[in-house]
């Protein structure tokens, strides 16, 4: 299966924080990253602190959805990942933005990811990679991003 996964850091080195998730995915069994986006430095949305660092990556999994969910979880936790609030700052996030075309909604997961389609440091970065990615049940994720243009995001150099 196809996955897209979001990166996010706005705590300590974040672009090393971000770079090493990167090599935590390629690492991790039952994943294969076959993309990845440039890093974007991007402003704080709906939470404070210094500007996040985002990326987008793609990967073919094996693993059902809750377990690849846990993986993301296992490389959180690697980077001390703490959760005072929600939207707090964090020196590591990683949402599973999109499972195949899949709609999954329990408990503990919610894909496509709830918010993907309001940020700009979802889907810039999204679609460097795959710029015809559709977002199941909402249609091509292009069509949303006159809505976030607003939005601060820039390429790291
Ligand atoms: N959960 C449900 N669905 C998912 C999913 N598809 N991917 C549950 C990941 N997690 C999912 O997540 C809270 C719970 O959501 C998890 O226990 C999981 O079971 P969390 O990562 O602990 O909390 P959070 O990150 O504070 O909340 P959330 O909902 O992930 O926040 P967002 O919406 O991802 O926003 N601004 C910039 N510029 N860049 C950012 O990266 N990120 C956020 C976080 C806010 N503003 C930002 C950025
Ligand atoms: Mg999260």
């Amino acid at each position: 299966m196809q996955a897209w996964i979001g990166i996010g850091a706005n705590l300590g080195d974040a672009r090393a924080n971000a770079e090493d998730a990167i090599a935590r995915l390629r690492c991790a069994p039952g994943i294969t990253v076959t993309a990845v986006s440039s890093l974007y430095r991007t402003a704080p949305i709906d939470s404070s602190g210094d500007d996040y660092i985002n990326a987008v990556a793609r990967v073919a999994t094996t693993l059902a959805p809750q377990a690849l969910l846990d993986a993301l979880f296992d490389i959180e936790q690697a980077h001390g990942r703490e959760r005072p609030y929600r939207n707090a700052p964090r020196t590591l996030d990683l949402d599973l933005l999109l499972y195949g075309d899949d709609i999954i909604a329990t408990p503990t997961l919610t894909v496509p990811h709830p918010r993907m389609t309001e940020r700009a440091f979802v889907l810039v970065p999204l679609l460097e990679i795959d710029p015809e990615v559709v977002v199941p049940g909402l249609g091509k994720a292009a069509t949303f991003c006159a809505r976030v243009a607003d939005q601060r995001i820039d390429k790291v150099a």
